[in-house]
């Protein structure tokens, strides 16, 4: 019997959405041979990932929820430009399962999960009821969704132990939650996080877990195909971040010993050939006292996805389409190897001080550049930086054969880095590049906020 022909990869592929992404994603289709189709907002009609696609479609007007996340204007666009896949990126309908869905029954590749895998995960009860069953460590609490019995409550919190957090089963990265320190302050703050809950995510199910007071945001990369093959791409720690917008992030995590990196790798690798994952994934894990907790699972492409890619040589994206079009993978977990280290910084358009979003036209732009240095960022000299979306504008990525060069790298680029005419983080980044405690790896969740706060107080 002949050999079996590589299956085509696809022809056009529709972006559903902007920015520094959008352009990533049109640079993989572009080596590749795909064809690409830009959808944007009036606000974005200028964008240079616009102007570089080989189609482009002005689907509305500049709020995202006429544009970015309509629906019905994308899946149009879709079928007027004749594209066969959609890459949702990250943010806006990345993780809407509907549109997925919609994505799919209107004849179109989703590149990404399927439906219900996103639906399911973005249950953070399924979600963990599913990798508890799949062998990966969560973090101890309630078994399922939170009882309505008052006694019952009070009886989990106190197997668990004070303190303990309540989440909503509908949030996930920081929104729904509330620690509870004492017994006497717990069942109106379980009620309290319900009704929150309740308006916020149209669903009042709250969970239980013991709160971890000193963690690390460590997670694990991951890579699915549709034929039960799944690789796990090193680990990232994305500890460096305030009000849940992480700021820096690098790979690998520091001082995780290899034998319980493997370990929890080979279990989330093992997971998504469990529950059938497909594409690109990070399992989310708080790490603390040498053991790693899981917490949620994102099922896009993540913004720190090329910290993993300078050390592990693999283009996640690519990867990502080519698993959509029903390859195999021809990853095999012992062909991954990391090498070296990489360090990412995000470059927001935003006021030093207030953190507030900085919209406005950049009247001077150098981007750096040497040895180990990537920029993924759609700004450019006399770009506007609309007020509607997301204020990163961009990210510095180092790579070095060690950490300490990947920092001496990241140093030597933002000095070198010129974004001028709006205000930006690039002071807050040259000071954490030299901040002892980041240069000795010694950080958790809550260092960047509790140095702030010393900060002011001296000041
Ligand atoms: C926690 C926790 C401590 N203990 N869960 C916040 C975002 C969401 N993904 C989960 N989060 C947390 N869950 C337990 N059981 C502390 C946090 C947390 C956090 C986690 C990751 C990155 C930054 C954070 C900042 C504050 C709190």
């Amino acid at each position: 019997m002949a050999a079996r022909k590589p299956l085509p990869l696809f022809d056009k592929i529709l972006i559903a959405n902007r920015g520094e992404i959008a352009l990533r994603i049109q640079r993989a289709c572009r080596e590749m041979g795909i064809k690409t189709v830009v959808v944007h907002s009036e606000a974005d009609s200028e964008a240079k990932y616009v102007r570089l696609a080989d189609e482009s479609v002005c689907i509305g007007p500049a709020a995202p929820a006429q544009s970015y996340l309509n629906m019905p204007a994308i899946i149009a666009a879709a079928e007027v430009t004749d594209a066969q896949a959609i890459h949702p990126g990250y943010g806006f309908l990345s993780e809407n399962a509907d549109f997925a869905e919609k994505v799919e029954s209107s004849g179109f590749v989703f590149i990404g999960p399927k439906a219900e895998t996103i639906r399911m995960m973005g249950d953070k009860v399924n979600a963990k009821a599913l990798m508890t069953k799949a062998g990966v460590p969560c973090v101890p609490g309630s078994e399922g969704a939170l009882s309505e019995e008052p006694m019952e409550i009070l009886k989990i919190a106190r197997q668990v132990g004070y303190p303990v957090i309540i989440k909503a089963a509908g949030g996930g990265g920081g929104r729904g939650m509330r620690v509870v320190n004492t017994e006497a302050a717990l069942l109106s703050a379980v009620a309290l996080t319900r009704a929150e809950a309740e308006s916020a995510f149209g669903n009042s199910t709250v969970y239980m877990e013991r709160f971890l007071a000193n963690p690390r945001h460590i997670e694990i990369q991951v890579l699915a195909d549709a034929h039960k093959n799944a690789v796990w791409l090193s680990d990232r720690d994305c500890s460096m971040q305030r009000r849940h917008q992480k700021i820096i992030e690098e790979a690998p995590a520091a001082d995780i010993p290899v034998r319980t990196l493997t370990k929890i790798g080979d279990r989330c690798a093992e997971a998504c050939r469990k529950i059938g994952y497909l594409g690109a994934g990070t399992f989310e894990f708080l790490y603390q006292d040498g053991e790693f907790f899981f917490i949620e699972m994102n099922t896009r492409i993540q913004v720190e996805h090329p910290v993993t890619e300078m050390i592990t040589g693999v283009d996640i994206v690519q990867e990502q389409i080519k698993i959509a079009a029903g390859h195999k993978m021809t990853l095999r977990q012992r062909d991954i190897v990391r090498h070296g280290h990489s360090i990412e910084c995000r470059i927001n358009a935003e006021d030093p001080e207030t953190f507030a979003p900085s919209p406005g036209r950049i009247t001077s732009y150098h981007a750096p550049g040497g040895p180990g240095i990537r920029v993924d960022s759609h700004v450019y000299h006399n770009y506007f930086v609309p007020p509607h979306y997301d204020s990163m504008i961009g990210k510095i990525i180092s790579y070095g054969d060690t950490r300490e060069q990947a920092i001496a790298r990241m140093r030597v680029a933002l000095s070198e880095m010129v974004v001028g005419g709006i205000k930006t983080n690039l002071d807050l980044h040259q000071d954490l590049l030299i901040d002892e405690n980041f240069v000795r790896s010694n950080y958790s969740i809550h260092y960047l906020e509790e140095r702030m706060a010393h900060r002011k107080s001296v000041k």
